[in-house]
């Protein structure tokens, strides 16, 4: 018999976020795409391309160029699938810079050494959230599903709703949801902007649950919520919210380890011999990167016979290098850097190795596979995938992970050595107890944290959320590669 998908037109995905899959540069007048850096473009782009979606949002490039420049960018958007939604100059500084990273991106964790939200930003945030809604509006045909991204959007399932009710679409939070949103006036505007969707998705029950919290205290509506999965009240109208736990290419970075360019590289990363530690992330407050060096100060301090053996490599890769506070977070590393390798290093060893740039994927997985012990440890994360992708590739069964417990991921990562980064003497000592701890133990830890990651990684992410929302992802599958 026939299949009726099979012959139906497949409704589409259409992903919005504020970033793209890549980011444009154009430079004298020649456009380049690069991959987008970040925990977002990296998850989603494998669910974009099997999934045969389309993906709407900002090319990284400012609107005022001219009008070829903006043809050829569309038209290489169009070959990966992606709408550019146009951002001018002065908007990028007012919606990007200031009000979502430099307000709402603290706020979120829990943090409330922000400035004053700026009105002047707030109507641009407002002005750049209505923009995408309309683009969205016009691209949508009947029956398309609409997952929308993060916290630069919050207000887009609102005003999509108001152009387009016929459409069904989902948001979901990458940022943890905090404890409090006082320091926040917009926060009404905000969590009304996000209940228009009809599904919510947060990383961890945990989150849910605030959310569910603010959405009571702050607009007075009704929430239903029980270990992680619910209904918040619109106006009579049943908003899902639920958690579901972002992952990684589990099979991807397994795979990847057993190249011969990542083992040649372990190898060399590995030849100094001596404990190595490994650290990666975006340079950002929240990834708790002074105080790791600072912990790894502390253990040499105390562990003297660990000098002229113990390295640590941490790669910062660089981010919002627009906004002030980042700049400054970036003098303040490199500082501690110095000061460490000036307190420590002999003409044969410099205990910290701090590279400022990104990597590609054989670097990446390189790290991964050499570290004796990864430091993961964010003061505040949504979830943190790059203690997944560790996990992921260590294929060998050995490595240990120390991780923040403040990460959405030490809700499912219990077998990690979960530490609170803002103890400094808690951190070092987890430290020398990852390298202390017996083969067995790092073996039957890391079992437990790789078969976790195995049966929970990014496409039962995406399948998930992708239900709640009613997308038949097999059906757009049917249309094949190439799309
Ligand atoms: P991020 O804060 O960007 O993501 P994370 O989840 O750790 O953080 O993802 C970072 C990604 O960038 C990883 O895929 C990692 O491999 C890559 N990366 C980091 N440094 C790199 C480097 N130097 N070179 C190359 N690649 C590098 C946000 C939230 C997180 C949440 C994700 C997804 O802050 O909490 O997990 O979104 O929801």
């Amino acid at each position: 018999p026939l299949d009726a998908r099979r012959v139906a037109p497949a409704s589409r995905v259409l992903i919005v976020s504020n970033r793209l899959p890549s980011t444009v540069r154009v430079d004298e007048g020649r456009v380049q795409l690069t991959p987008s850096a970040g925990g977002l473009a990296t998850g989603l782009r494998g669910v974009h391309d099997a999934a045969g979606s389309t993906w709407i949002g900002w090319s990284g490039a400012p609107a005022e160029l001219p009008s070829a420049t903006r043809r050829e960018i569309a038209l290489r958007l169009a070959e990966v699938d992606a709408l550019g939604v146009p951002i001018h100059g002065p908007e990028i500084a007012g919606f990007y810079q200031r009000f979502a990273n430099g307000v709402l991106w603290p706020v979120l964790h829990d943090r409330d050494d922000h400035p004053d939200p700026d009105p002047d930003d707030w109507a641009t945030y407002r002005a750049v959230n209505a923009r995408f809604a309309a683009v969205v509006a016009e691209e949508a045909r009947p029956g398309d599903r609409v997952w929308v991204h993060d916290y630069h959007l919050m207000l887009v399932p609102r005003l999509l709703r108001a152009r387009r009710p016929d459409l069904r679409t989902g948001f979901f939070l990458h940022t943890p949801f905090p404890d409090s949103m006082a320091s926040l006036p917009q926060r009404r505007t905000l969590l009304d902007g996000i209940l228009g969707a009809d599904v919510v998705g947060f990383h961890t029950p945990a989150y849910a649950a605030r959310f569910g919290d603010a959405v009571r205290a702050t607009l007075g509506r009704d929430v239903e919520l029980a270990s992680g999965a619910g209904f918040a009240d619109d106006d009579g109208r049943a908003v899902s919210v639920h958690a579901c736990p972002m992952s990684v290419d589990a099979a991807g970075f397994a795979a990847r380890a057993t190249d011969p360019r990542v083992i040649r590289r372990v190898q060399e990363l590995r030849a100094a011999g001596g404990p190595l530690f490994v650290g990666v992330d975006r340079l950002d407050h929240t990834k708790g990167i002074p105080e790791r060096l600072a912990a790894f100060e502390r253990l040499l301090d105390e562990r003297p016979e660990l000098r002229g053996r113990a390295r640590l490599l941490q790669l910062a890769v660089p981010s919002r290098e627009d906004v002030p506070a980042y700049r400054e977070l970036r003098a303040r590393v490199e500082a501690l850097v110095a000061r460490v390798n000036r307190r420590f290093a002999t003409l044969a060893w410099q205990p910290v190795t701090y590279v400022y740039g990104s990597v590609d994927e054989v670097e990446l997985s390189a790290m991964y596979c050499a570290a004796d012990v990864m430091l993961v440890t964010p003061l505040r994360d949504g979830m943190n995938l790059v203690a997944k992708e560790f996990v992921a590739s260590r294929i060998d069964e050995k490595g240990v992970l120390v991780l923040g417990e403040h990460a959405g991921a030490a809700a499912e990562l219990r077998a990690a050595l979960l530490v609170d980064p803002r103890d400094a003497g808690e951190l070092s000592r987890a430290y020398a107890r990852a390298l202390d701890m017996s083969p067995a133990e790092r073996r039957v830890r890391m079992r437990r944290l790789r078969a976790r990651v195995d049966a929970h990684d990014v496409r039962r992410w995406a399948d998930e959320c992708l239900a709640l929302l009613g997308a038949d992802l097999q059906a757009s599958e049917r249309r094949g590669p190439g799309r």
